[in-house]
């Protein structure tokens, strides 16, 4: 038995959730804000909401924020290839989780889309948020939880995702690309029930990983599954190697964030906690950005020392 690692490693906001449906214009009828992906740029905190209304709905909607802990929403909803006959094609259920990666001065969203032909992933392209290209679809079905590493790793780019390995489990595989668009060179990662005692259903990529000396800092879920079928979501962290991230460097042996607080049990879908996106502050301070239970949008602290620690067990 490895020894565990000196808890906690993350620390909740006070202010948490910071981000509810009621945040949101009132003629838009948001419910839920979960799930969100960040960026921070030109010292700015800006979030790339998932927002549902109570038709179950689902839109990215940006807020923003000088203090990444009090965020206003834009006036209105992001502006979507809603008119594209593929697109709609295969979003027609609705698209969720977006994962945003900076590459040069351009942010690249991967996010899921879903449909009759199950989830898929689809990639949008932006320098302000205003005006989005959308890029295409980038994998086949049955695949999600897709997110870009900030740089080309040997001259290609990078994605981490989740295809489903069948029977609705999944592990994290790693594809690499000359141009974002056509992906290959696919290899699995680490799966669900490799090592990972508190995640025998199912993993899934999480933030955008973090450049380390030590390898790419790694934050994912983890998923269990308790009795009548109820999934708990986890948030895991693990350090994959910087020239070659299909191999695993160290990974910690217990979950890093699990659900406790009312607002991570109640809601929408109990028992969750799940991110898209973190940002690493220049003091090394690490804000993770993640969803409570399917309904509210939370934020908690610790360092990319801590993390690092964390891989190790200590
Ligand atoms: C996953 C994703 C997430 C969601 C989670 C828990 O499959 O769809 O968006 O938070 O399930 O419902």
């Amino acid at each position: 038995m490895m020894k565990a690692a000196k808890y906690p490693i993350c620390k909740r906001y006070e202010g948490n959730p910071i981000l509810t449906g009621k945040d949101f214009p009132a003629e838009a009828d948001i419910k839920n804000v979960f799930n969100s992906g960040i960026v921070k740029h030109n010292g700015k905190y800006l979030m790339i909401c998932r927002v549902e209304n109570s038709a179950l709905l689902d839109r990215f909607w940006i807020a923003e924020s000088a203090d990444g802990y009090h965020f206003k929403p834009w006036p209105k909803p992001m502006d979507m290839p809603h008119d594209d006959p593929l697109f709609k094609q295969y979003s027609s259920s609705m698209y969720y989780d977006p994962r945003v990666t900076k590459i040069g001065d351009t942010f690249y969203m991967v996010h899921a889309a879903h449909s009759g032909h199950t989830c898929r992933l689809s990639l949008m392209k932006t320098k302000d948020f205003k005006k989005v290209q959308w890029m295409g679809f980038i994998s086949e079905t049955d695949n999600r939880n897709g997110v870009l590493f900030p740089e080309k790793i040997n001259g290609l780019y990078a994605r981490l995702d989740r295809p489903n390995t069948g029977s609705n489990n999944g592990d994290i595989w790693i594809s690499y690309s000359p141009d974002l668009v056509y992906w290959g060179k696919s290899e699995c990662v680490f799966r669900n029930w490799e090592g990972i005692r508190w995640a025998w259903t199912k993993i899934g990529a999480g933030a955008v990983p973090i450049r380390t000396k030590e390898g790419w800092l790694t934050i994912f879920h983890g998923v269990r599954t308790q009795c009548h079928s109820h999934y708990v979501y986890q948030l895991g962290v693990c350090l994959l190697d910087l020239k070659d991230p299909a191999k695993v460097k160290a990974m910690a042996e217990d979950a890093i964030l699990i659900p406790e607080e009312q607002y991570e049990l109640v809601g929408q879908t109990p028992s969750v906690v799940f991110t898209c996106g973190a940002v690493v502050e220049d003091n090394g301070e690490v804000k993770i950005y993640y969803g409570g239970a399917d309904t509210v949008q939370c934020v908690a602290t610790t360092s990319v020392q801590r993390l690092i620690d964390a891989c190790h067990n200590r």
